[in-house]
């Protein structure tokens, strides 16, 4: 009884399913008209350098949906190459590249765009490729009409002006102080005079980049009346190391933007934790020859190596020096280059040190100063003493600094800071505070929720810290001119 029905039943299933798929098939039968519609439109931009670029892809899907998709396309030069890519899995074969989704970007409806992009290389010329296909299909902009026969414009989008901008003229502190390089224990001008250059420091790229469009650039330069824009590129905590190509080119537009109003941009690799640079002494090289090879006609770039070193010894952070200013001065000879110190550039007194150790130790290149930080409410008079015992020594420079305490957050000591910032200007010692931001965290300038509402000028957006630094910075600078 039990045996027979069941072999038969099972046939049963298995004839109803092979029948239902026989009938799904002959349902999509290629009839010509039912075939999937297929189209797609590629805009390719480049920002392009002496041997290498940026391209940025954004494709538009113009037909059905997709679920997964391989952009292709051929270079026209023989020594185009693609060497980092980003947002798509790149692969090239003599001339011709292909880019696979990801899992998040793999999916487009109909009209859905993606960007992607990648840092490449080349020899002879760069030229930017014509004719593109999505999963084989020809992109012509989705209505028939041929690829067009003469390239499409290769404008750079408007944030990242191509490396020969013009210089600026007239009275920015750029256009009057020219290339500045290191005398005795001064930041000179181009008429060898000393300078102070006061300014502000941007918080973690990777968190606030809503914080810097050509808005609060403005605000800066014009309101604040600053002389620099500290550009604070972590490298760790969701940083530089996940996207290098990313984070390179948010850093190369910002120098673009402190250079169009006439301010220098202090390139920060923010190292912090781990505390040993060597850690990060690949992607420092990496970074440092891309950035300098980009830059390096500018006037208004400042490099700074490693933000705060900790927990090594100053030797450690002198090797890693002598390792990566090298690579900065083959493409930028006459860049001024800062070097961490260590406990956190505190010249060494956080640990225990002083600055004794690099007087007798100093980095072997020419053109370089040292960092030091504090923050006005946890570091006072023996860090004072010790900073004043060193500027007559070592060239300084206060990369970061807070108001408040080295947590970053709590009330603005006012007399500390006052007596800081007088210090560093009677000694000439260049200063960029930390933040230009509106973090919910007492050592940012901007109150929170300014930067989504996109207005930066006045004090209205300012907290106690911005208001305090707005007043300290915006007095006049009077660069000696002759
Ligand atoms: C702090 C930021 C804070 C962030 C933290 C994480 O203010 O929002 O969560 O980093 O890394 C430094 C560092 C600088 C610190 C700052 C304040 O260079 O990255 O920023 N600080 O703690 N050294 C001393 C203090």
């Amino acid at each position: 009884m039990f045996s027979i029905p069941r072999p038969s039943r099972r046939h049963l299933f298995v004839g109803a399913a092979v029948g239902a798929l026989a009938v799904a098939a002959t349902a999509v039968l290629p009839s010509p008209d039912a075939m999937a519609a297929t189209g797609c439109a590629v805009t390719y931009t480049t920002n392009s350098w002496q041997g290498g670029f940026t391209a940025t892809v954004t494709v538009k899907n113009l037909g059905d949906p997709v679920n997964g998709w391989t952009l292709g396309f051929t270079f026209p030069d023989s020594g185009q190459r693609v060497v980092q890519g980003w947002s798509a899995t790149w692969q090239q074969s003599g001339s011709a590249v292909t880019g696979r989704s990801l899992d998040y970007n793999g999916s487009l409806g109909t009209g859905a765009s993606t960007t992607v992009g990648f840092n490449g290389s080349w020899a002879g010329s760069n030229p930017s490729p014509t004719a593109f296909t999505l999963n084989g299909t020809a992109c012509t902009g989705g209505t028939g009409t041929p690829p067009p026969s003469t390239p499409p414009p290769t404008t750079p989008p408007p944030t990242t002006p191509p490396p020969t901008t013009p210089p600026p003229t007239g009275t920015t502190p750029v256009a009057i102080n020219g290339q500045l390089r290191v005398c005795g224990v001064n930041l000179c001008n181009q008429y060898g005079r000393p300078i102070q250059l006061r300014g502000m420091s941007t918080h973690g790229l990777q968190w606030f980049a809503n914080c810097y469009p050509d808005a609060s650039l403005d605000a800066l330069a014009d309101d604040w009346q600053a002389d620099l824009l500290r550009i604070s590129m972590y490298v760790q905590e969701q940083g530089y190391e996940t996207n290098p190509a990313g984070f390179t080119a948010q850093v190369n537009s910002l120098v673009d933007k402190a250079e169009a109003r006439g301010m220098y941009a202090l390139v920060d690799f923010h190292t912090l934790t781990p505390g040993d640079p060597t850690y990060n002494l690949e992607r420092a090289k990496t970074f440092f020859a891309t950035v300098s090879a980009r830059n390096a006609a500018k006037k208004n770039v400042i490099y700074e190596i490693t933000n705060e070193p900790n927990g090594v010894s100053w030797s450690t952070i002198r090797t890693y020096a002598e390792q990566v200013i090298p690579v900065i001065r083959a493409n930028d000879p006459d860049a001024v280059v800062i070097v961490g110190t260590r406990g956190w550039s505190s010249l060494g007194v956080s640990e225990g040190g002083n600055s004794d150790e690099i007087v007798n130790n100093p980095v072997r290149a020419e053109n370089i100063m040292y960092t030091f930080h504090f923050y006005a409410a946890s570091h006072k008079d023996n860090y004072r003493n010790e900073v004043q015992r060193a500027a007559a020594r070592l060239p300084l420079f206060v990369t970061e600094f807070g108001t408040v305490t080295y947590t970053g957050d709590g009330a603005v000591d006012t007399a500390s800071s006052n007596a800081w910032l007088d210090l560093l200007d009677r000694l000439k010692i260049s200063y960029a505070n930390w933040t230009y931001s509106d973090a919910p965290e007492g050592s940012a300038a901007l109150r929170p929720g300014t930067c989504a509402a996109g207005t930066f000028t006045g004090t209205s957006v300012l907290t106690e810290s911005g208001a305090f630094m707005r007043n300290r910075i915006r007095t006049p600078d009077s660069f000696p001119t002759s």
